[in-house]
């Protein structure tokens, strides 16, 4: 694998634009050498500036569910372009993908799109904000809901990958009101809602967490947080910025059967193009301007060629009936696959998956929040990267990130990559 040209792209590119990258997690920092620059994809595969070939696992952090350069979407996206891409008003497209995702996701009757996962959380905990009229809010450690300053505390993805898990820039007067709990431990949920009577808006959290590796929440989790802001009349939003669509037709509400406040929304809904969401039931989003008294706004919001690429995305799965038997089928056998030949070369790990969500620690103790996944090894997560890497292998370039299984992934595309991780380990 050569990389002259990503090289010198990565050169050109840091004199104009900070670190190269208009995402940290891109630079490559935690793993080591030069980013990939990618000159197209298409299905399951990314071809880089310099000609090699790459099975994709992190398909665009989630988006492509169903591979990249998707022919419906592809189409709806060049169809809608020749139309107008953005006029500042409303149209007919935006109300038939609300009303699709309103249909597919329980617990919610109205949706406010917004164009990031940021935004959709940001907006989220405005939202709940004034609803309740209280000013505080629990997040878990580890747990990543874009760059917005309440949520940068003790965050996870890039935030903690470059360890400002507590950005500075973010004010004492913002953080104070941004309290920390532990995932899986419903203990210390309990011990903030009982310091804070009355104070509390919300709780965020990642129903399945992915930004610090894939963490499945403990049974009665889900369960005890919902009780827990019931009792204390907090909202619970669930952030399904990357477990929205992909778990379930209607995420991990129906997956795990547990009802959220507020439900948000980015990725997958998108179809690749920017788009995030908000969603609850009627009487919380009728708080929102210009019928409530909560102000939010965008541009872009609703954009039609955004909202072109996401319908024809959210058809596409609506309609597939045994799309998540098939993700969950394939990610199952990447999975048996990698444990085999990671015991075999005598590699400590833990392989944590749920559905097409799938992380590797290189710690042979079990990964349940934020201080466990932080055990693993890093050098050994390095050899893993730059090795599957130069075999034409591309996963996250951080072990606090998650793969994302793609429908377009072949069972010989899964033995290719389990034969990769076998020959970097075999000694
Ligand atoms: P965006 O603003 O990046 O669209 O969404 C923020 C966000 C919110 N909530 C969850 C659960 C998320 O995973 C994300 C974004 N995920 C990261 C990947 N760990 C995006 C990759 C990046 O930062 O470049």
């Amino acid at each position: 694998m050569l990389y002259q040209r990503s090289s010198r792209l990565f050169a050109e590119a840091e004199k104009v634009i900070p670190g190269g990258v208009n995402s940290p997690v891109r630079a490559f920092k935690s793993v080591g050498g030069t980013p990939i620059f990618v000159k197209k994809a298409v299905g399951a595969y990314l071809y880089d500036e310099d000609g090699n070939k790459l099975i994709d696992y992190i398909n665009s952090w989630g988006p492509m569910i169903l591979g990249h350069a998707y022919e419906p979407v592809v189409k709806a996206i060049v169809e809608k372009a020749q139309l107008g891409t953005s006029f500042g008003m409303p149209t007919e497209i935006e109300t038939t993908i609300a009303a699709l995702a309103v249909a597919m996701v329980p617990n919610i009757d109205k949706i406010r799109f917004v164009n990031s996962g940021t935004e959709a959380c940001m907006s989220a905990i405005r939202l709940a904000r004034g609803f309740t009229d209280r000013e505080k809010i629990i997040k878990f450690k580890g747990c990543y809901h874009g760059h917005s300053d309440s949520f940068l505390i003790q965050a996870g993805s890039g935030a903690v990958t470059f360890g400002s898990p507590n950005s500075p820039g973010v004010t004492k007067g913002t953080a104070k009101d941004t309290l920390l709990a532990n995932y899986n431990d419903l203990n210390s949920v309990k011990a903030l809602f009982e310091a804070n009577p009355d104070q509390i808006a919300a709780l965020i959290i990642e129903p399945v967490a992915g930004n610090m590796g894939c963490i499945l929440p403990n049974e009665g989790f889900l369960e005890g947080l919902r009780n827990l802001c019931t009792q204390h009349g907090a909202l619970l939003i669930f952030d399904e910025v990357m477990t929205g669509f992909r778990l379930a037709r209607g995420g991990a509400q129906e997956l795990f059967g547990v009802a959220a406040d507020i439900v948000t929304f980015g990725k997958v809904i998108g179809g690749g193009l920017p788009v995030g969401a908000f969603a609850a039931r009627r009487e919380i989003m009728d708080y929102l301007a210009p019928i409530g008294p909560v102000y939010q706004a965008g541009t872009l919001s609703g954009n039609p060629l955004a909202m072109a690429a996401g319908l024809a995305m959210l058809q596409s799965i609506e309609s597939d009936f045994d799309l998540y038997k098939r993700l969950d089928a394939k990610t199952a056998y990447l999975e048996r696959g990698m444990r085999e030949v990671l015991s075999n070369n005598e590699v400590p790990h833990t392989i944590n998956r749920i559905g097409s969500m799938i992380s590797v620690f290189f710690d042979s103790q079990a990964v349940f929040d934020f201080e466990s996944a932080g055990r693993g090894d890093n050098d050994t997560f390095k050899t893993f990267f730059h090795g599957l890497l130069k075999r034409g292998v591309y996963i996250a370039p951080s072990s606090y990130e998650t793969w994302f299984i793609t429908d377009a992934l072949t069972y010989e595309d899964l033995d290719f990559t389990i034969a990769a991780v076998n020959d970097v380990f075999k000694k």
